[in-house]
């Protein structure tokens, strides 16, 4: 080994002096006394880097079976990203995504006016449709398995409508305003990856919903008011399909049915007086789409 190291060319001596770059500028530092000794360190490191070059140079040449060795390597390092594209994709920790629902309202009539009704004259209420892709979600698998936690976030809008000019349709002529739901959705989710790029799933989940009044220019008046339930929670039923689009994002179809609680409580008119019940059925049906990439 030494011996061929000591043949080498003088081109290859100085690749190792420069490979051995800090010893070689303290040498050229140091008192002569200790140079001596670094000058022996820069030879015998340049002697070993050397050798290793000139081992990996003539190896290939000098025994046949080299070429057999180095091969194999070459075909796994073309095969490990096919593979890691999809155990990727199934064996992630995390998943995030957002999504737009179209939403159907499941009780949207209710009563005669003033018998029955939402409250006062309020015999409809009908989907607000907002078309955000923000029903953003993330998602946590549990012990390495089907099995995930998450939260997702949703909002939704009820407008409230009567048959203001009595032609038996309603309209917007007596709507005291919109009726809001928000809130996050913890779930259970089983999402079953296999060989395809399809993830079919399915999930059960709790909202937690902020509901609220938004009266509009007549509700808010300031002679009348709503006072309702603020906090109300739903049973979610939903399931999807992921799509793997590249990598790990994937193109993501959902539907959900949300049983919501019913909003109780009164309504007010002229300063205080009771005008009567209030109660909002925001129960809905919702399906949509979005994006969803795991990490
Ligand atoms: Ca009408």
């Amino acid at each position: 080994m030494s011996g061929m190291g000591f043949r080498m060319s003088v081109s290859v001596m100085i690749a190792g002096i420069m490979a051995a770059g800090g010893v070689a500028r303290a040498a050229e530092e140091a008192p002569v006394g200790e140079a001596q000794v670094a000058t022996n360190q820069v030879q015998s490191q340049a002697t070993h880097v050397a050798t290793q070059t000139v081992n990996q140079v003539e190896t290939p040449a000098a025994v046949p079976v080299a070429p057999s060795v180095v091969t194999p390597p070459a075909a796994e390092a073309v095969k490990i990203p096919e593979v890691d594209a999809t155990t990727a994709w199934t064996s992630a920790s995390w998943q995030i995504g957002t999504r737009f629902l179209q939403v159907k309202l499941q009780d949207d009539k209710r009563g005669t006016p003033n018998n029955g009704s939402f409250f006062g004259t309020i015999t409809q209420i009908h989907e607000k449709q907002d078309n955000a892709p923000d029903k953003i979600y993330l998602q946590y698998r549990l012990f390495q398995s089907a099995v995930w936690f998450g939260v997702s976030y949703d909002h939704f809008m009820a407008r409230t409508m009567d048959d203001g000019n009595g032609d038996g349709i309603a309209d917007m002529i007596g709507s005291d305003g919109d009726e809001e739901i928000k809130g996050a959705i913890p779930y259970l989710q089983a999402a079953w990856d296999n060989d395809t790029r399809f993830t079919p799933y399915a999930q059960i989940g709790y909202a937690f919903y902020q509901a609220k009044f938004l009266p509009n220019s007549w509700g808010a008046n300031g002679t009348r008011w709503v006072d309702a339930k603020s906090g109300v929670h739903g049973v979610e039923l939903g399931g999807g399909l992921n799509i793997r689009l590249y990598k790990n994002l994937s193109a993501d179809l959902f539907a959900r049915s949300m049983k919501v609680s019913d909003i109780t409580g009164d309504w007010y008119y002229n300063h205080g007086m009771h005008g009567g019940p209030f109660v909002m059925t925001m129960s809905y049906v919702a399906y949509g789409g979005g994006v969803s990439w795991r990490f």
